[in-house]
């Protein structure tokens, strides 16, 4: 899979992409990031690539010649490739959206910088655009790393088995159970009984429960859209029942 990201900043992706699953990722031939220094697509002495905006008010708006030719440049090899820019006014993004791109051959994720990107380059070349959060960033280059490592993830061979196994438990759609490890006691908290018991099945229950009762306290949204058992309704009934 490759992903072409367009931006002002090269170098802000620099070690981002050298490091842990995204860097061996990369290493191994399984993704490809391409960075496309937008500068390279000027014509101009200056290297421009914003203008102030027709109507005027504050800011700057990014021009739409060296991003036609950046888009064009990364096309070229693939006309079928998705064109997403990073913006606010995106759809947000979310695991659901992570793995329908991770089936697509070729992203090319445009970095919005200044007040956004000239209108036209949006009707002319974008098939998307994607916001990681109700926030604002300084641009799009945090967010364009933020998909590319979540959609990498889901592509075959990124994680090893174990990994992408407990991938497939968020796709449960319920946030995690709490964790513990050694030692035993610490600041006078010890580990749950149930996780020193050995009794397998009783951990999978008390921790599915657990995931269950953190889902339903702090995104009881996302209960809607996951898959329950019997068993788990039954969980979650008891536990409103108590609440009241
Ligand atoms: C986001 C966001 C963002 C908006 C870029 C103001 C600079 C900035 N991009 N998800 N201009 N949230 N972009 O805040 O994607």
């Amino acid at each position: 899979m490759t992903f072409d990201v367009i931006t002002i900043f090269p170098n802000f992706f620099d070690s981002p992409l050298k490091e842990g699953v995204l860097g061996r990722a990369i290493k191994k031939g399984l993704i490809n990031v391409r960075i496309i220094n937008l500068r390279d697509f000027t014509k101009d002495r200056h290297r421009t690539t914003d203008d102030r905006p027709y109507g005027g008010g504050p800011g700057m708006v990014m021009i739409p010649g060296p991003l036609k030719e950046a888009i064009t440049h990364a096309k070229k090899d693939d006309k079928d490739a998705t064109v997403i820019l990073l913006s606010p006014r995106g759809k947000v993004f979310d695991h659901e959206i992570a793995r329908r791109l991770s089936k697509k051959e070729h992203l090319i994720l445009i970095c919005g910088r200044y007040e956004g990107v000239d209108e036209r380059i949006v009707k002319a070349f974008v098939d998307m655009e994607l916001s990681i959060g109700d926030f604002v960033l300084s641009g799009g280059e945090p967010a364009a790393l933020v998909v590319v490592d979540a959609v990498s993830r889901l592509v075959p061979g990124v994680l090893g088995k174990e990994e992408s196994a407990r991938e497939d438990s968020f796709a449960t759609g319920l946030l995690e159970y709490p964790h513990y490890t050694r030692p035993k006691s610490f600041m006078g908290m010890d580990v749950p009984d149930v996780l020193l018991s050995g009794d397998h099945k009783k951990i999978e229950r008390w921790r599915r429960k657990e995931a269950l009762r953190i889902t339903l306290e702090r995104r009881p949204e996302l209960l809607k859209r996951a898959k329950l058992s019997r068993e788990d309704k039954a969980f979650l009934e008891e536990l409103e029942r108590k609440d009241k």
